[in-house]
């Protein structure tokens, strides 16, 4: 899965209309790389962002939707936690949804269910402006799992199917060092006592700074590693901006394990 940020960057604000082409662009390249599914959003969810209101996020991400969907027929996932954007991304041609926010948001879980496409359900604990500054649990990987106990029932109950649900512990998202690699070694637990496959996003994250002192740009090597290390895990699907490097590294170590 390759990430696509639809939100204005700040060294060259283009405008609108650049923002968007430049991001098709963006998602066109990830395709030629190996990407199989691209995720675009439209709000940071990075630690200390700060919400964007409604129409904000459709003015970011359907355009992109739109043209990456008359370009490509390469499968979409909309990265929001609001119902309204679900709904217009999934109109615009999106067939997936990806929500850290686990469908905790009014009216989400009934879009989901009605729209029946494959949905990400990731954990957070707090809300990414202050979800970092006291990340805390007694059971870390036992905590995140039985919210998706909990998500998966209510979820369930509305009429999303099982084999419909990814599950992703949200690296990065409430979490210390610790605890992100607590969570990262136990992918095949999480895996079996949720019976849904797993999503993990761990792409140039801070965590990785934490355990070698690395700027972003200094990040591809250990994002490599943990891609690897979670795709053999069992993890399903893995989050990257490093498509034709994550694609290389992941196929090759596929070949010894099936050889
Ligand atoms: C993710 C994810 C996501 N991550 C899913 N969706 C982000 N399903 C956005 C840092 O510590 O892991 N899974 N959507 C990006 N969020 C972060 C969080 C980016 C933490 C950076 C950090 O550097």
């Amino acid at each position: 899965m390759g990430v696509i940020n639809a939100t204005p960057d700040s060294f060259s604000d283009g405008g609108r209309f650049l923002n968007a082409s430049r991001a098709v662009e963006c998602a066109l390249d990830m395709v030629d790389r190996g990407a199989d599914i691209l995720d675009i959003g439209g709000e940071s969810t990075r630690p200390g962002a700060r919400a964007v209101s409604v129409a904000q996020e459709l003015d970011r991400v359907i355009p992109v939707i739109q043209a990456l969907r008359s370009r490509s027929s390469v499968p979409i996932s909309i990265d929001t936690s609001k119902p309204e954007v679900m709904n217009a991304a999934i109109n615009a041609g999106a067939s997936m949804i990806n929500d850290v926010n686990g469908l905790r948001s009014e009216g989400a879980v009934d879009v989901v269910a009605q729209a029946n496409v494959p949905v990400c359900i990731m954990h957070m604990q707090g809300e990414p402006q202050s979800m970092q500054a006291n990340p805390s649990y007694r059971n870390v990987v036992a905590e995140v799992e039985r919210f998706f106990v909990e998500r998966i029932a209510v979820m369930a109950k509305a009429g999303i199917a099982k084999n419909n649900i990814l599950v992703d512990p949200g690296i990065g998202f409430g979490k210390t060092l610790k605890h992100n690699l607590q969570l990262l070694n136990r992918v095949p637990e999480l895996r079996a006592n949720t019976g849904c496959d797993v999503l993990i996003g761990v792409s140039r994250k801070s965590l990785i700074d934490e355990l070698l002192v690395r700027t972003v740009d200094q990040r591809l090597s250990a994002s490599l590693g943990l891609a690897v290390q979670s795709v053999l895990n069992g993890a399903k699907i893995v989050r990257v901006h490093d498509v034709r490097e994550t694609y290389d590294a992941v196929r090759a170590v596929e070949a010894v394990r099936d050889s």
